[in-house]
């Protein structure tokens, strides 16, 4: 089974990831979780890329490099697991692509975009993903008191606007795949979140 977590930055993703895994492995599940960019050698590489704040990087490009990464995880690491009967649970996967580099970048053709998501994935899609879903304003407040040393990377400069593109764009995906996003008010308490995100995640 593969499922994963959207949301934008600091919307509490890898917090409920973790409850969801370690409850699971209480159950004597064979669990994985993987985090986008990322999650294989080369992976890991192209995130460091991606990342760093160094350079400029053509929205183009940026799209690929995302893909690229997403492509190696899949082919290596993902597909092999499910075959194997292992839960995979991704921190973020094409959902991600085409809120962030299709609306929050305007790239334009976004029918275009998610086409070619599924050749990049080899059909793959998560049968559910939970979408975190809080307002810009509270993912930056977020951003601000967690721990580390206070820099932020380069996706996280995009700005307020950018990622009020992003949140428009996570609703519009939610409203167009019912059956496949969940949506949660990530407003609410670690724990609320958790309780609905098990309940549904019982009914898979
Ligand atoms: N990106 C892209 O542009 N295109 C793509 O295709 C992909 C990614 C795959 C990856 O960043 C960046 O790449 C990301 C999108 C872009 N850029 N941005 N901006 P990342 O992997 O470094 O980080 P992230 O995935 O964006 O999120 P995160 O920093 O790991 O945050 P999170 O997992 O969503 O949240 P958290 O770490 O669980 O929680 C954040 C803080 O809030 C923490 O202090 C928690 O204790 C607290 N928290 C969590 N839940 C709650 C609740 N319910 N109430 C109050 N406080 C809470």
């Amino acid at each position: 089974m593969f499922v994963s977590f959207e949301g934008i930055d600091g919307s509490g993703k890898s917090t409920q990831i973790k409850l969801l895994a370690a409850r699971l492995e209480e159950m004597q599940r064979e669990v994985r979780v993987f985090r986008e960019p990322g999650g294989s050698v080369l992976s890991e590489k192209i995130r460091a890329l991606l990342l760093d704040d160094a350079f400029e990087v053509d929205p183009f490009a940026e799209m690929l490099l995302f893909s690229a990464a997403r492509a190696q995880l899949v082919a290596k690491e993902i597909r092999p697991r499910i075959d194997a009967g292992t839960i995979v649970i991704c921190d973020r996967f094409f959902d991600s692509t085409i809120a962030y580099q299709g609306y929050g970048r305007e790239f334009g053709d976004v029918d275009w975009l998610a086409d070619f998501q599924m050749r990049v994935t080899a059909g793959l899609a998560p049968v559910r993903t939970y979408l975190l879903r809080i307002s810009a304003a509270a993912a930056v407040s977020r951003r601000r008191t967690r721990a580390g040393d206070g820099k932020e990377d380069r996706m996280e400069q995009g700005g307020m606007t950018f990622f009020e593109r992003v949140e428009a764009a996570y609703d519009k995906l939610a409203a167009e795949a019912p059956s496949r996003i969940v949506v949660l008010d990530g407003h609410q308490s670690i724990e609320v979140l958790h309780q609905q995100i098990w309940a549904d995640f019982k009914s898979l």
